[in-house]
C-alpha cells in the first residue's frame, strides 16, 4: 500500500556553518560528489569554496556561464591575468559550476530529477567546505498566465500539476510530501528591488504561486506535443482554473528547489521570466535576440540583490 507522510511544515533558516540533516554522512569519511567530479578527499573543498555566500542555479549551462561573466564585471572581480572563468565541474559533463568571488553559478538541467541531483551535491559541497549563511536562487524561464511576456515572477509557493503545495516523492515504497513554501522575506525584498532598481523597473514583476510540472508539453496543457488526447477547450478550462488559483507562471523545477531549501533550512528564491502568455498560445515564437534579453532579466535582478548584500544593504 502507498502511505503518505507529511514532512514537518515549520520553516527554519539555519544560522552558522551549514549542517546536513543526514546522520550517514560522517566527518572524515570520503564523500564523492559524482556529478560535479569533486570530493572531500580528492579536493580541498574548504580552501576552494569556504567563502561562498550565494548559489545561483539555472537550467542552461551557457546561461550560467553568461551569468558568471556578468558577475565578474558587476562585482569587479579580478581574475588571474590572461585567465577566463573555468568550469570547476569540467571533470563531468553533466553540470557546469563557476565560482565568482562569493557566488557559485551552477546549471541544473531541465526538470525536477536533474535539479534534485545537483541540489544534493551542492548542499554537501557547502557543508564539506564549512560555508555559512548561504542564500540560493533559481534563475529561470517559464510560461506566464495572463501576464505580459518578458515579465518577472518571484515564486511565493510552488505547486505541483495537481495544484498541491508540496513535492511528493516515492521513497522506500512510500509517497513522502515535502512543503514547497519559500522564504517570504527574501521574495518581498527581491520584489521591492525589482520595483526600484533602474536596471529592473522597466518591466513588470509579480509575486505569486508557480506551477511546477513533470513535462513541458502535456504536463503544461500544450496542444503542440507529439501526442495530445484532449481538446483546445479542455486546455483553456484547465489553464484558467490554474490562473484563478493564484498561479502566474509554469515551469519545471521550482517544487523541488523550494522543498529542498525548506528541508535544508536554506534561504532561497525562484525568479523566472515569462517567455509567452499561455492563455494566448503554446509555441515560443519570439525572436532569439529578444528571448536572450528577457533571459537576462532574472540575472540582473539577482546580481543587483547580491551587490546590495555585499555592500551591506
Ligand atoms: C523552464 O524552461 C525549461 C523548459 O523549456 C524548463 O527547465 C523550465 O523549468
Ligand atoms: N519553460 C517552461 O517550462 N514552460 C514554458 O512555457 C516556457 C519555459
Amino acid at each position: 500500500p502507498v502511505i503518505t507522510e507529511q514532512h514537518p511544515d515549520q520553516f527554519l533558516i539555519q544560522k552558522g556553518k551549514l549542517k546536513l540533516s543526514n546522520p550517514h554522512i560522517q566527518p572524515g569519511q570520503e564523500d564523492v560528489l559524482y556529478h560535479i567530479a569533486l570530493g572531500n578527499k580528492s579536493h580541498n573543498l574548504q580552501s576552494l569554496f569556504q567563502d561562498i555566500k550565494f548559489v545561483c542555479m539555472g537550467g542552461s549551462p551557457n546561461r550560467m556561464r553568461q551569468f558568471a561573466d556578468y558577475l565578474v564585471s558587476e562585482l569587479h572581480i579580478n581574475l588571474p591575468s590572461g585567465m577566463g572563468l573555468t568550469n570547476i565541474a569540467c571533470g563531468s559533463d553533466r553540470y557546469v559550476l563557476y565560482k565568482v568571488g562569493p557566488v557559485l553559478s551552477v546549471s541544473h538541467g531541465m526538470g525536477v530529477p536533474s535539479l534534485s541531483i545537483i541540489f544534493h551535491e551542492i548542499v554537501k559541497l557547502l557543508h564539506h567546505a564549512g560555508c555559512s549563511d548561504v542564500t540560493f536562487f533559481r534563475l529561470g524561464t517559464s510560461g506566464g498566465l495572463g501576464i505580459e511576456p518578458g515579465s518577472l515572477v518571484i515564486t511565493e509557493e510552488a505547486v505541483d500539476g495537481l495544484l498541491r503545495p508540496y513535492m511528493e516523492m516515492a521513497t522506500l515504497g512510500r509517497l513522502v510530501q515535502y512543503p514547497s513554501r519559500l522564504d517570504p522575506d527574501l521574495a518581498r525584498e527581491l520584489q521591492k528591488l525589482a520595483l526600484t532598481d533602474p536596471e529592473c523597473h522597466c518591466h513588470s514583476t509579480y509575486l505569486s504561486k508557480t506551477m511546477c510540472t513533470l513535462d513541458f508539453y502535456e504536463g503544461q496543457a500544450r496542444l503542440d506535443g507529439a501526442f495530445c488526447d484532449y481538446q483546445a477547450e479542455d486546455k483553456m478550462t484547465f489553464l484558467k482554473k490554474v490562473h484563478s488559483s493564484g498561479v502566474a507562471n509554469i515551469e519545471m523545477e521550482s517544487l523541488c528547489f523550494a522543498s529542498y531549501c525548506h528541508r535544508a533550512g536554506i534561504r532561497g528564491a525562484v525568479v523566472c521570466v515569462t517567455l509567452l502568455d499561455r492563455l494566448e498560445g503554446d509555441q515560443i515564437t519570439t525572436p532569439h535576440n529578444i528571448l536572450e534579453e528577457w533571459q537576462q532579466r532574472p540575472q540582473k535582478l539577482v546580481a543587483s540583490y547580491i551587490k546590495l548584500c555585499l555592500n551591506g544593504k
